[in-house]
């Protein structure tokens, strides 16, 4: 699906942009199913230690994993791209419906930035704040380093599963990215300063199974509580120019899309894989977000041996 001129304009004026039916089950069933494999061999650990009784089998996408984590929290342990490492997952980062319409936004040769998530946001009824997978307020831009400030980082958020009010699907401040960076404070999570909210009306960006939210890296959003009994299933991926820099200096970045050099998009989830765990075991200790001090930041790059 190729981005139209009219539907360019609207990002750039709102700041973000609902599609749907960008995805089909082609595309997001084998998601799926990588992740409920990840699932199945994890919770089958986890019974064999003793921490799990019932492996809800027969439960779908949206509930297994809910029922999991209600009797046992380890199971989102590993889930996230950077640790579980599914191939399936991997493959899709490049997929190439995906790419066509990242195309759009930025351009012809497209990097996968490092900040990249697969979020289960657990039912929020009977569990800890800490634990609800909410998000306050804020831009993408203060979870990089300033050295991307001027990357056209484009947040990819994409649901597995239909997301709305209910669920704690995603809320968006119109055209606030117009005021580039605000300034953040690291209490109650990375969060935009209460002083300096944007008074406009946030839109809720109730997106079905299928569709997409792009947002500029300026664009203030947040999540709010699942309150059904399923899974809010999610990926987070910021797609971006090659060759600007990334905000995340410590964590590999790779070509998912090249028109100029095929041969650069790394096609290999070994590689993708060692890349990370090198990344991960060499940049313990760096902050990743800009509210911590840059020389607090600076020291820790050079204990890594990392120049910077
Ligand atoms: O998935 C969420 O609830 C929040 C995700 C987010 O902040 C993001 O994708 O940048
Ligand atoms: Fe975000």
């Amino acid at each position: 699906m190729k981005l139209s001129a009219k539907q360019i304009a609207k990002f750039e004026e709102d700041g973000f942009l609902i599609l749907e039916n960008v995805l089909s089950d082609a595309e997001l069933l084998p998601v799926e199913a990588g992740i409920t494999a990840w699932i199945d061999k994890k919770a089958r650990d986890l019974q064999a230690g003793g921490h799990l009784k019932n492996l809800h089998e027969h439960e779908d996408f949206a509930h297994r994993y809910a029922r999991i984590y209600a009797e046992c929290r380890d199971i989102g342990g590993g889930l996230d791209l950077m640790h579980s490492y599914i191939p399936e997952l991997f493959a899709f980062l490049r997929n190439p419906k995906l790419m066509e319409t990242v195309k759009g936004l930025v351009g012809p040769e497209i990097l996968c930035n490092p900040i990249q998530h697969l979020r289960a946001k657990p039912p929020a009824q009977g569990i800890a704040d800490g634990q609800k997978m909410n998000v306050p307020w804020h831009q993408d831009s203060a979870v990089t380093w300033e050295e991307a400030d001027r990357s056209n980082i484009v947040t990819t958020w994409i649901p597995l599963v239909n997301t709305n009010a209910q669920n704690g699907c995603m809320e968006v401040i119109p055209g606030a990215h117009k005021l580039g960076q605000l300034e953040h404070q690291a209490e109650g999570g990375t969060m935009i300063k209460p002083e300096v909210m944007p008074a406009t009306k946030p839109v809720r960006a109730e997106i079905p199974r299928g569709g997409l939210i792009f947002m500029s890296r300026f664009t203030p959003h947040r999540s709010t509580d699942n309150m059904t009994d399923g899974v809010r299933w999610s990926l987070d991926l910021r797609y971006q120019p090659v060759g600007q820099p990334t905000g995340r200096p410590f964590h590999p970045a790779f070509v998912t899309y090249s028109e100029s050099n095929p041969a650069s998009v790394l096609t290999s989830c070994d590689e993708w894989k060692r890349m990370w765990k090198d990344a991960l075991e060499l940049a313990k200790g760096i902050p990743w977000h800009r509210t911590a001090p840059m020389e607090k930041r600076r020291q820790a790059m050079a204990t890594a041996g990392l120049t910077y």
